[in-house]
């Protein structure tokens, strides 16, 4: 009856369901850090970086509980899990295997290949670290004809008692206070340094060697500051629920030219390699919320993320997997210009938000959303290639996140499942949300000419190309017809604009 039980590297959490069962004295643990994981797309330095030094540490704490780990360090040079799986199952002939169920489709894949090669007996269990399982979103989706979050949130409000009042409705009287949540950035209210966090000997030993082995990665480890363990996640946690969690909800959609992260929590990162608990947390935020130390707001617009935002994605991937992965709605076709890997732009937004996504592997969602997944709508660039850089560049990302996000919500590639209308917004928009334009060589009120903001000639030649599928939406019939009231020569030197645009931006892959 000897089992081993493979831990991934999102897996880090003590109460991982195949943890949980597991006899010390007959079974063991197979963690590994391989090439096929950390190549498949060119991760960032910093998620390799964290998520290695996070598995060592969590092995130390395996073992100081008296677990066997066996354990694969990334220079010894394993290829594939398959291969950590042989590995450790050379010294147990007849073990059975169990490996909670993954994040990936494609890792799934991988790991029933292997089982079905290998002959062993293997068990998938379920991940019972969300709060909704998939089998429970199924059958929340049944029979709906539109999918909307709002409506999944309020039943998993219910579901798990989170502010809530004494008769079982929403605190506040209402559900959603999204409206107040909109506030641009004006330098009023001073934005919260973040604490450094400790290197020890193991997180040192991790950055020399991910310098080393990824050259030519993206990410500034000089700059590493993540915690790699349950302990020090909650502490970042709790630097944010006393310091930013007030001012969390007002600021939320803002742009802030002085600071990669305004008042966001920068837990994704723990929450998604399982250091911290989504269900504690929101206890947590919404016990800030009853002594005092925040408004309903705020703390209703972090609990709406977490609970809300973050499990409906992960229903929505495995509602759709395999084959959401390959929608593209909107026929966007255009390569990935170069400059998404060095950040090389004048669109001064676009400019600070890839280079903070690319030295950091951080941006927060406004940036991720109205920022960069915007210019790739409007420019129509290819769904695929726009993924593949998602989950390479932020150490949060994996799929089963960051696709319903980028595919759903950022390019309206899987026509309008997650989305009722297209994300896309001009330079006017960008503007009230923060002060970018302020040192920006273009100008959001221009719509043509050298200084005009692309993103303006862009939005307009987007709604332009799609008009016939958007007149089918009624949300975008009101852009539609102030696009259609414009003079035809208007329209024209617009069209005739965002070419040239497209051509300086997109085709000769120079910045604008
Ligand atoms: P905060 O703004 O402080 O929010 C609190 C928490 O809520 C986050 O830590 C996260 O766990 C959760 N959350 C908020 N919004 C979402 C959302 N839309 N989906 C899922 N969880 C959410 N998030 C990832 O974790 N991984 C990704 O790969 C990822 N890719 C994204 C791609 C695009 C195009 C967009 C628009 C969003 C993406 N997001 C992703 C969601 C969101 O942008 C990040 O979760 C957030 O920016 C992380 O920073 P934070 O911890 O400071 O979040
Ligand atoms: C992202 C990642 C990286 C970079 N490296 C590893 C690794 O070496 N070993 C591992 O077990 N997991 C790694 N991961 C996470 C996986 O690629 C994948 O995202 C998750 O297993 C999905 O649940």
């Amino acid at each position: 009856d000897t089992k081993i039980v493979l831990v991934l590297g999102d897996q880090l959490s003590h109460n991982l369901a195949t943890l949980r069962d597991l006899n010390p004295a007959t079974d063991s643990v197979v963690m590994a850090e391989v090439a096929a994981e950390a190549n498949y797309v060119p991760h960032n330095r910093h998620k390799i970086a964290l998520i290695f030094a996070a598995m060592r540490h969590f092995r130390d704490e395996l073992r100081a509980a008296g677990v066997n780990v066996v354990y694969v360090e990334y220079g010894e040079g394993l290829t594939s899990l398959g291969e950590a799986l042989n590995r450790a199952c050379s010294e147990h002939p007849s073990a059975s295997v169990a490996c909670c169920e993954p994040g990936e489709y494609r890792v799934r894949e991988h790991l029933d290949a292997w089982a079905e090669q290998s002959g062993r007996s293997f068990h998938w269990i379920e991940d019972d670290r969300f709060l909704c399982s998939i089998d429970a979103f199924k059958d929340w989706a049944h029979g709906r004809k539109q999918l909307r979050m709002e409506h999944f949130y309020r039943q998993m409000r219910r579901d798990h008692g989170l502010l809530l009042d004494a008769s079982g409705g929403p605190e506040g009287d209402k559900w959603n206070y999204d409206q107040e949540n909109r506030a641009g950035w004006r330098g009023k209210d001073t934005i919260p340094q973040r604490p450094v966090v400790e290197q020890d000997a193991i997180t040192k030993a991790v950055l020399e060697e991910v310098e080393a082995a990824f050259p030519d990665n993206p990410g500034d480890l000089s700059q590493f500051n993540f915690a790699v363990t349950a302990s020090g996640a909650l502490m970042q946690l709790d630097y944010f629920i006393a310091q930013c969690l007030p001012l969390f909800g007002h600021y939320q959609d803002a742009l802030a030219e002085e600071s990669p992260w305004l008042f966001h929590s920068l837990i994704s990162m723990y929450l998604n390699i399982g250091l911290l608990d989504p269900l504690d947390i929101c206890q947590r935020v919404e016990n800030a919320f009853r002594e005092g130390c925040c408004g309903l707001s705020a703390a209703e617009g972090f609990i709406r993320q977490v609970l809300g935002w973050r499990e409906y994605v992960r229903g929505i991937y495995w509602l759709n997997m395999p084959g959401y992965d390959t929608l593209n709605e909107l026929a966007a076709t255009t390569p990935l210009p170069t400059w998404f890997w060095t950040a090389d732009t004048d669109m001064q937004c676009l400019h600070k938000a890839l280079q903070q996504s690319l030295e950091l592997g951080y941006a927060h969602h406004i940036q991720r959303l109205m920022i960069i997944g915007n210019f790739a709508l409007l420019a129509g660039l290819d769904v695929q290639e726009v993924c593949d850089w998602y989950l390479a560049v932020y150490v949060d990302a994996f799929e089963w996140v960051e696709l319903p996000n980028t595919l759903g919500m950022a390019l309206h590639a899987d026509g309008g499942l997650m989305a009722s209308k297209p994300y896309a917004a001009s330079g006017k928009y960008i503007k009230r949300q923060g002060n970018h334009c302020n040192s920006c060589r273009y100008t959001p009120e221009k719509l043509t000419g050298n200084d005009a903001c692309p993103y303006n000639s862009l939005y307009w030649q987007f709604i332009d190309r799609h008009r016939e599928k958007f007149e089918q939406n009624p949300r975008m019939r009101l852009t539609l017809a102030n696009w259609q009231r414009k003079p035809a020569d208007e329209q024209h030197a617009i069209l005739n604009w965002a070419g040239q645009v497209e051509n300086h931006l997109l085709a000769t892959d120079a910045p604008l």
